[in-house]
């Protein structure tokens, strides 16, 4: 991402807006023209408010799977299509029920191939009933082809899916294609990560309930920024696919954080009665719990942290967002280092670098670049 809108930046490492965002003001941010990224910033990322990109927006104009899964009127799939191209992989797909209103259990969870699935989302009987969610299409498309869609700017600071992409790993990048009446119950996102969801058919209606409650539909070629922490449940009208994708990055990276944080101390205290026959391995177990709860513990959020500074470091350094990432970087590896779990937790040696270098690989980059 090559985004040099200096002013905010400079602004922003002159002063500590970490530990005092300003969420005084919550209700969703209608965008019917597309804002510049630094007003995105103010508004959203540093104030954790939702956002509704409207159509009128145009930030979907171009993207290859509009023409390439729907009808030509544009209104609705192209189910025989979209069976030509996908119609072997197999797909996860939930079964929603009005008596499953537990998000994530794992009973309504089934695979199948694409085309029995598309085969229950078009059927009348069985359309509200089976919904296609969290499918890694790009991932598991051959990767040398091109995004069928491009990600506008506002959601190109992406921590995670550049980690995960850089390092072949499961990433972040979901399509959901479900009929009438399927939902998704309320949620906060994992690991509190934002999420940006972009409508290619069908409407969607969104309600947010913590922390404050708002309703709206969100239309066909609308997108939605879904802040940090912010529960909410979706219900889809009519035949809808959607794009999304969950990420982090220097704006929301405490509060991940600070959720596993609170996460693993939750873990400590349901298996405290386990201390005393693990004493000296207590600490990495836990560790090992939060990985498998949330997919990221202290450790592995340390080395996403060192691959990030890493290629913000090799990369253009002219990038004032790169200097932005990296003292964000420099910020909370200083705080992991005054957490006491954190340096019981991690044996350094086997980290690909150790922390305190790494703060002094970050410092010395930054003071270069003031030169
Ligand atoms: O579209 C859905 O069913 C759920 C989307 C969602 O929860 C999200 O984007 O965070």
């Amino acid at each position: 991402m090559n985004n040099n809108q200096s002013d905010i930046y400079d602004e922003l490492m002159s002063k500590d807006w970490i530990t005092n965002l300003d969420e005084s003001e919550y209700g969703l941010v209608r965008y019917d023209e597309p804002p510049s990224y630094e007003t995105f910033i103010r508004e959203c990322f540093l104030k954790n408010r939702p956002a509704l990109f409207t159509a009128n927006c145009g930030l979907m104009n171009q993207w290859a799977c509009i023409a390439e899964w729907l009808s030509e009127d544009r209104t609705k799939p192209d189910f025989d299509r979209l069976i030509n191209l996908y119609g072997s992989m197999i797909v996860p797909v939930t079964k929603c029920s009005s008596n499953v209103t537990e998000y994530g259990s794992d009973d309504n969870k089934l695979t199948m191939r694409f085309d029995e699935f598309v085969h229950l989302w078009r059927n009348n009987d069985t359309t509200a009933q089976y919904y296609c969610k969290d499918w890694h299409l790009q991932k598991m498309s051959d990767e040398t082809k091109p995004l069928f869609y491009s990600i506008p700017i506002y959601f190109q600071s992406d921590w995670l899916n550049e980690k995960c992409l850089a390092e072949n790993e499961d990433d972040f990048r979901f399509v959901y294609m479900g009929g009438d009446g399927t939902s998704t119950p309320s949620h906060m996102d994992v690991l509190g990560t934002y999420s940006w969801s972009a409508n290619i058919c069908g409407r969607k209606r969104w309600c947010f309930s913590k922390p404050y409650p708002i309703e709206f539909i969100q239309e066909p070629g609308d997108i939605v920024f879904v802040p940090s922490e912010w529960y909410h449940d979706v219900t889809n009208i009519g035949y809808t696919i959607s794009i999304n994708h969950n990420w982090f990055n220097a704006f929301n990276i405490f509060r991940i954080w600070k959720h596993l944080c609170l996460t693993l101390d939750d873990i400590e205290h349901r298996i405290e009665d386990c201390r005393s026959l693990m004493s000296d391995t207590w600490y990495e177990h836990c560790q090992v719990i939060l990985q498998a709860n949330e997919g990221m513990n202290f450790i592995s959020l340390y080395k996403l942290l060192y691959i990030i500074a890493q290629r913000r470091i090799t990369g253009d350094n002219t990038n004032k967002h790169a200097t932005f990432d990296l003292w964000i970087i420099e910020k909370l590896i200083q705080t992991m280092l005054h957490t006491s779990t954190f340096l019981y937790a991690c044996d350094f040696d086997t980290l690909p670098q150790r922390p305190k270098a790494l703060v002094k690989q970050i410092h010395s980059y930054i003071e270069k670049q003031k030169q």
